[in-house]
């Protein structure tokens, strides 16, 4: 199951991970170049072997898809992104902002065709200050239920200028669907492939496997679609040196029976679509996790 893939990672990366300096002050454990791949249809993957916070993970993956380039709605619900904004709740670089608002240059031109130099096109929209941006979760989306079986289905969170000069560029930078057809005749499958350029195991990655899980599971509510399986490209794969006693004692646990996660419909019984999907309309089943960890954070 999903827990094992990454219970034997923590196991692999303790045993060949190479120590590294970096610029937090606290060592890594490091290993390159890791992967591993979950089935969705085995359940929910939110990992048993600790309690890891739901509810924070929700409220962060519900503030990327609002849009938003603060976190002064985030904060009151969690701190996780606290100590990488300013007093006034912005942040040099925020997921949601590159993926509902990813920046078109002023000539559209240079982007291949002429409909970018204006609004016309059905995701681009206009900003306050009259600069243009793409959607590009409403893109494939759109794309998803016109062209399901398309393999350019990318959300890019990577701006290589903002990423050049950010306090904190994205860790998972890029995000593709992919479409498999089922064997029984039943709705297609939506897979999701996750590049990670740099991965905390212990405190960053559950939340990123569980935060891509409920994607693929709202997108394919969204696009009648069953949910597929998630595959995760680490590049950095590392472990903090005061993290390794916690995962040793999470080593020793076994893992539980996965939870379902279920989104609930809107009133007509219609799926929810993107943007009516709120904090209040998903709900976790069948959670019982062992006891939380504590696991300090480098900043
Ligand atoms: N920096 C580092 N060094 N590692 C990260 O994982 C990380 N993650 C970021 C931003 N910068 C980062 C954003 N995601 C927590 C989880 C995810 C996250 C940031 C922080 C965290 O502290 N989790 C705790 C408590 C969660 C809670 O209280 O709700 C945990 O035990 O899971
Ligand atoms: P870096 O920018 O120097 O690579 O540091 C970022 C740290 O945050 C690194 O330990 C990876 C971790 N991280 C995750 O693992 N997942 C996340 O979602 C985020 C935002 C950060």
């Amino acid at each position: 199951g999903a827990e094992e893939a990454y219970l034997a990672l923590v196991r692999r990366v303790l045993e060949r991970g190479v120590r590294k300096e970096n610029r937090t002050g606290t060592d890594t454990l490091s290993s390159f170049g890791e992967h591993y791949t979950v089935d969705l249809a085995e359940g929910y993957p939110l990992l048993t072997t600790k309690k890891v916070y739901f509810s924070s993970m929700l409220r962060e993956v519900i503030w990327y898809l609002s849009g938003a380039d603060h976190i002064r709605e985030l904060r009151q619900h969690t701190k996780i992104w606290d100590a990488w904004a300013d007093d006034a709740g912005d942040l040099q670089t925020a997921y949601g902002r590159f993926w509902r608002r990813f920046p078109v240059p002023a000539s559209g031109v240079a982007l291949g065709d002429e409909r970018w130099a204006d609004a016309s096109h059905p995701d681009v929209t206009q900003e306050a200050d009259g600069s243009l941006s793409f959607d590009q979760i409403g893109y494939v989306i759109r794309e998803l239920r016109r062209n399901p079986m398309s393999r350019r289905l990318v959300v890019s969170a990577w701006h290589p200028a903002n990423a050049a000069v950010s306090r904190l560029p994205p860790c998972h930078f890029a995000f593709v669907l992919n479409v498999t057809p089922a064997a029984d005749g039943g709705p297609a499958f939506l897979n999701g492939h996750l590049s990670q350029r740099s991965a905390d195991l212990a405190l960053g990655v559950p939340f990123n496997l569980a935060c891509y899980s409920f994607l693929i599971h709202a997108i394919a509510g969204m696009t009648g679609l069953r949910p597929g399986r998630f595959a995760h490209a680490l590049v950095d794969a590392h472990i903090y040196v005061n993290h390794v006693d916690g995962l040793r004692e999470q080593l020793t646990r076994t893992p539980r029976p996965a939870p379902t996660l279920s989104i609930a419909p809107l009133a007509d019984g219609s799926p929810r679509g993107l943007d009516d999907l709120r904090f209040e309309d998903v709900a976790l089943h069948g959670y019982s996790p062992d006891p939380a960890i504590k696991f300090e954070v480098a900043v």
